[in-house]
């Protein structure tokens, strides 16, 4: 269909299927007959999807022969007829699959689309190759679908050289450089790309002093690992520093400066010189010590713009994080809110960011946390491209050691009805108002990768889960047990084990969220590493994350009427939902409200009562995974299955901790009984 890399890809993966599995391959059919008589047929028709004008759409490339006139004839026979089916206009990466007159048939409008077509194909398995007519069109909702590294060139000495990685070191860097075998990154690609990732970020958003040279010293490097992932539909972006021109002479990184303008100008050039389908720009600023324009008396619009207008020329994006808060808080202030920041800073610029700015949110006001809002940034600035930005990397979850299956949460966080008129955090995302008409704005989701150089790649051989479906909710997929079933269909040889898997994975988020920090008050970790129970761990310390709690009750009033007004900046109904008591729901009730221990919740139990259940509950739950798990004993690959066993021991251990520590805790503030007489320590 065409000589570009995607498509050359997946000339390839058919040869690799037919080698494997027989039948043979015809790249360029010449009669009509050839390519009628073909099993399978794969067509690029072209973005208009007009038949009539499909040899207008499909140009050969420069230097090649013109297209014969019955090959093309022989794919519109097709091709007509299917999109009489369904659909005129077919958007990028958009492929059509299906039976259809005895042929499986994957028609797509561009070499992506092909690519993705492929692999939703695979994944139908034998079921693809026989059958009655049937034929579905499919596309991405989503048109960034970005995974994000936290990746160090060398050791960080307190990070380690995966920041937040529980999965080994870095895939992509070792001793301050590119890898010299990159083999495992095209693995990685092909995975990414089987599932439509389309963006990759290289490096660490905190960008130290040895990765903030990547941008005008390792671009050689950089060049080998996009060359990786263009063949897969990936395009590769740097996090950069936003005080790099400093290093780079200059006196100053102020982005009104001349100079300052010149540097990134010449520094892009400099990248796309090497990289022609370089992605962009990541960048972190004015956040946790990381530089911004805030030195310069400059906002983050001035800053955004900055670097898109060094990108623009070349058709590249700045992803703009909004993970600005203060970190140097004095616990005893209590009017200020960590949870307010980003709206605070971000919504009075909007409509003042460039096109080419994408606003990258943190799905929830304060970090990652097991159970938060949704933050209400996400609805409040329509002027603004905005990336939702999840997780996958189980930094407050459970660090690749518990089990923890975040699909059902991501689904839950992108189907909640966050804007006034009711469109969910998904669809704002994605950029599709009430009638699914695509706005121009439409950006996408983003998260931080779990995988590392681990021999399971992500350390916990079930979190694989966590990264397929990121993927696949990006694409588009609502239900998260289905696309959990979709994973164990291709994860392992044999089928009996899918209820296992199911047992313990379906509802291990809420599992979690059982026996750690309650009823979305949040934290409660160790410091530093964030793993493990330490109640008042962050309670006097300047990271504004604070729980409140004393003798008397727990929570912290974010309320319009008495707190920190934090429920304000929900558009209706939520800013009523929240603010009120009555109203607020369970599960995030102490992140809106103080209230005393023996406050009734909507289930009937008391407050302290729930923290005393959930948190026995929780545990019990843990040991019922590992009697699932232990089925699958003789029915996974034997290493695997050990490593499953390892980590479910440790969840077992730490869960037991969890519990309890908060269950003493508790007790001790409230000096109330469990009302069951279970044991407190
Ligand atoms: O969750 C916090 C992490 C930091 C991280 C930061 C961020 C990359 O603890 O390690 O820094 O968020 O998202 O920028």
């Amino acid at each position: 269909p065409d000589d570009g890399p995607v498509a050359d890809t997946v000339v390839a993966e058919v040869a690799r299927a037919t080698e494997q599995f027989g039948g043979h391959l015809v790249t360029a059919p010449v009669t009509v007959d050839d390519a009628l008589a073909c099993d399978v047929v794969l067509a690029i028709v072209g973005s208009a999807g007009e038949v009539g004008t499909a040899s207008a759409t499909m140009p050969p490339p420069p230097g090649h022969p013109p297209r014969t006139d019955p090959y093309l004839r022989a794919v519109q026979a097709v091709v007509e007829d299917l999109l009489a089916l369904g659909s005129s206009v077919l958007n990028p990466g958009m492929f059509g699959l299906g039976r259809h007159r005895g042929r499986t048939v994957v028609v797509a409008a561009d070499a992506a689309g092909l690519l993705y077509g492929l692999h939703a194909l695979v994944r139908r398995g034998e079921a693809a190759f026989s059958g009655p007519d049937d034929f579905v069109w499919d596309l991405p909702v989503n048109e960034i679908r970005m995974l994000d590294h936290w990746d160090n060139t060398v050791v960080h000495p307190v990070m380690g050289q995966v920041e937040r990685g529980y999965a080994g070191g870095s895939i992509f860097w070792t001793d301050g450089r590119v890898r010299d075998d990159l083999s495992r990154v095209a693995q990685y690609a092909r995975l990414l790309g089987s599932v439509g990732i389309n963006a990759v970020g290289l490096n660490n958003v905190n960008v130290h002093a040895a990765e903030a040279r990547l941008l005008t010293d390792h671009l050689d490097g950089v060049a080998r690992l996009a060359d990786a992932f263009r063949p897969h539909g990936i395009r590769v972006f740097l996090s950069v520093s936003f005080a790099a021109p400093l290093s780079g002479g200059l006196e100053t990184a102020d982005p009104l400066d001349p100079d300052v303008q010149r540097w990134w100008a010449d520094a892009a050039a400099g990248v796309y010189e090497t990289i022609p389908d370089f992605g962009g720009f990541v960048v972190k600023a004015d956040s946790e010590g990381q530089p911004g324009p805030f030195a310069y008396g400059r906002d983050h619009a001035d800053g955004a713009n900055l670097l898109a207008r060094a990108l623009a020329p070349f058709g590249g994006t700045v992803f703009w994080r909004a993970f600005v808060y203060d970190h140097h808080q004095d616990w005893r202030d209590r009017s200020t809110d960590r949870a307010r920041a980003a709206y605070d800073h971000f919504t009075p610029l909007d409509g003042r960011f460039d096109d080419n700015v994408v606003l990258q949110v943190k799905y929830g006001p304060m970090d990652f946390q097991a159970r938060e809002p949704v933050s209400p940034v996400i609805a409040a600035m329509p002027q603004t491209r905005l990336a939702v930005e999840l997780q996958v990397t189980q930094e407050y979850t459970g660090q690749q050691q518990h089990a923890v299956y975040l699909g059902t949460q991501w689904a839950e966080i992108l189907r909640f009805p966050l804007a006034e008129d009711g469109r969910a955090v998904g669809w704002i995302a994605a950029g599709l108002s009430e009638d699914h008409e695509a706005e121009r704005r439409a950006a996408g989701l983003v998260a931080v990768s779990n995988v590392g150089d681990d021999e399971f790649w992500t350390g916990h051989p079930l979190a694989q889960a966590n990264l397929y479906a990121f993927a696949r909710l990006a694409w588009g997929e609502e239900d998260p047990v289905a696309v959990l079933d979709e994973w164990i269909g291709l994860t392992f040889q044999d089928p009996s084990v899918a209820p296992a898997v199911h047992a313990v994975l379906d509802d291990s988020w809420h599992t979690y969220e059982k026996y750690t920090a309650p009823l979305g008050v949040g934290f409660m970790v160790r410091p530093g590493h964030h793993y493990g129970p330490d109640v008042d761990g962050y309670e006097y310390t300047a990271w504004g994350t604070y729980h409140l709690a004393d003798r008397d009750g727990i929570g912290v009033d974010r309320t319009r009427a008495t707190g920190t007004g934090f429920t304000g900046q929900y558009p209706p109904p939520w800013r009523d939902v929240y603010e009120s008591v009555e109203t607020c729901p369970d599960e995030l009730l102490l992140f809106f409200h103080h209230v005393p221990w023996t406050h009734v919740l909507h289930s009937g139990s008391t407050v302290i009562q729930h923290v005393y259940d959930t948190h026995a509950d929780g545990y019990d739950e843990v040991v019922q995974m590992m009697q699932s798990w232990a089925t699958a004993d003789g029915r996974v690959p034997k290493a695997f299955f050990d490593r499953v066993t390892e980590r479910l021991t440790e969840q077992e251990r730490s869960a037991r901790e969890w519990r309890d520590q908060l269950r003493s805790a508790f007790h001790r503030r409230s000096g109330i009984p469990d009302a069951t007489g279970r044991t407190i320590y």
